[in-house]
Formats: structure tokens, sequence, C-alpha cells
């Protein structure tokens, strides 16, 4: 039995514990400027942070792509077509995929791509009991990275599906490379993939700076964790969140500042921060729908159709493998 076909109960024994998170944070606070990766961001307690994060007011993006799924799954389920294989890039909420799966004429697989162990088994457990007649195989993997060609049934119609805006994290040539490899593995099917559009800058601003301070409390879990995996000692009330809109680069940029000049301690090591010195911890980039079109165009998709809200907040594309 490969990793991919193992039960709930065994994908927590064979979850990857981040072994590399206390090289990579070494690496990542050695560099010049400091850097922790997003992918981070999501021990226990950051997934839990970000589940708050989609409830906010301030951030309409999960309200939104959850409004345009409800109100379009009819035409998603007539472009993707009967018995197809559903493949999911990220353990995403169990909400959105339920809508794709409930509108889908006879589904027949879903594969949901994930890297934490936890996440993929809760996904898991809660769609094999919401819809029986799936055949659900979840790839314990790294969806960035090629794919076993393995886990997917051959000769059958296959959709990706990938909400969120989490393409939004990836950096442009990163996006472009992804969705490449999405282009290839979806041949003869397609891509259903949530990305959120240029806006009011107060509008993302105050979304990835909310007045709960559940945005920094997910920024700074970072920290909490690495006090924890790495042996390190921050200090949180010494450093700031910080998530500004750059207007230029269509991004909101995601800083932990240090309020002071100060020495932490990382893995043994003393690492040093100049007062008002970032760690950049993520990009969340927002795309026009041509700038999306065109990027989607150089992966090899043909785009297709285009979904958004009244207030042109939140897009969902068809991009045709
Ligand atoms: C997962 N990703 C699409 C979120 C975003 O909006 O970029 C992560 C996030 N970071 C801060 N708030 C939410």
């Amino acid at each position: 039995m490969t990793s991919a076909r193992r039960s709930g109960a065994a994908l927590k024994r064979f979850a990857p514990v981040d072994i590399d998170f206390p090289d990579m944070l070494l690496e990542g606070l050695s560099s010049e400027p400091k850097r922790i990766a997003s992918k981070y961001f999501y021990d226990e307690a950051g997934a839990k942070l970000f589940q708050q994060i989609c409830d906010l007011p301030e951030y309409y993006l999960t309200r939104t792509e959850l409004s345009l799924l409800r109100r379009y799954a009819g035409e998603f389920a007539r472009l993707i077509g009967p018995d197809a294989e559903i493949v999911e890039f990220g353990a995403g909420s169990h909400e959105k995929i339920g809508v794709l799966l409930s509108s889908l004429e006879r589904p027949r697989t879903y594969v949901p791509v994930e890297i934490s162990g936890e996440s993929l088994v809760g996904l898991v457990d809660r769609i094999r009991a919401d819809h029986p007649q799936v055949d659900v195989r979840p790839l314990l993997a790294d969806f960035t990275a090629p794919l076993p060609p393995t886990i997917f049934s051959p000769g059958v119609r296959r959709a990706g599906f990938f909400p969120g805006s989490t393409i939004g994290n990836f950096m442009r040539d990163e996006a472009r490379d992804f969705l490449a490899g999405a282009a290839r593995l979806l041949k003869g099917g397609g891509l259903l993939i949530g990305v959120d559009l240029v806006k009011d800058p107060a509008l993302l601003h105050a979304a990835y700076n909310d007045s709960a301070g559940v945005t920094a409390a997910f920024n700074y879990n970072l920290l909490v964790r690495a006090n924890r995996e790495a042996g390190a000692n921050f200090d949180l009330a010494r450093f700031a969140h910080y998530a500004p809109y750059n207007v230029e680069q269509h991004r909101i940029e995601m800083y932990l500042v240090s309020r002071a000049a100060q020495l932490v301690r990382v893995c043994g090591r003393k690492v040093a921060f100049a007062e008002g010195e970032p760690i950049h911890t993520e990009w969340s980039y927002k795309y026009t729908v041509e700038d999306f079109r065109a990027l989607a165009s150089q992966a090899g998709f043909i785009p297709r159709e285009v979904w958004c809200d009244p207030d042109q907040l939140f897009s969902i594309h068809w991009l045709e493998a």
C-alpha cells in the first residue's frame, strides 16, 4: 500500500513532522534580508488561526469565494463533466470542496494533495462521511513537487481545484511553474482556481491588519513555533506585525519587525537584529483578471470562463488544460 492509500489513522503516523524547520529557520534568519518561509505558518496552532482569519469580517476572501462557488456550482459541473477525477491542491476547507462535489454528476475520485497529515486526515474523514459514493484517495505530498502518476486514474477526465487564492502566496515565476505542472497533470480536463483581485488598498490593508489581531497572532505564531521547536528565545513583545500593501507589485507583504536592537538565540546560535529590521514571512499577490489569464496562458492553459462577485473582490477561473 502506498502512503497515498493509507487510512486516516495511519496517515497521522506517517505525517511528516517538519524536522527541517530548525535548519530552515536558521538558514532564513542568517540570510539577508531575513526570512521565514510562509509554509511554516501551518502547524496545528497556525492552521487554527488561519481558520479564524477566514471568518474575520475584514477577510472577505473566504466568504466571497464560497458564495461564488455556491452560485455557479451548476456551471462548474457542466464544464467538469460527469465521472471526473478531482485533484485538490492543498487540503482546503471541506465546505468548498463539498459544494463542488455535491454539484458534480457522479464524481468518481477525489485526490486531495497535502503536506500536513493532520489537515489531510480531518478533510478526508469529513469528505468520506459526506460523500460516500466518491473514492477518496489522499496523497500526503508537497503539491508544488512532481506528483506520483500512480495515484491518478488513467483515461479519466481530470479537473484540478485550487481555491483560496493560495496561488497568491507564490512569486510570479513560481506561480507560472506550478500552473505549468498542473496543466500537464490535467491535460484533457482543466483547473478551477480562486484568485484574489487587485482592489482598493484600504480593503487589502484591513484584511491583513484585522482589528481583532488574529492575523498578527498568525504571524507571531512563527516565533512561538521557533521557541518550541528550534530552542529559540524570541520575546514576542519585541517584534511587531507589519503587513503593508505594495501598490506597484500588487502584493501584501508580511513581516515581523524587530522593535529594538537585540540578540536572539536560535538553535544554539545568536542571531542579531537591528532596530527596525524585518523578517519577511509572506507575499500575498493580487491579480487583475487579465493579468491572471495571461499568466495561465504562459503556463500552457487556455483561459476560459471567469466568475467574479459584483464588487469585483474575488475571481474564479476555469482554465482548460
Ligand atoms: C492562504 N493564503 C491564501 C492566505 C492569504 O490571504 O494570502 C494566507 C494569509 N496570510 C494572512 N492572512 C491570510
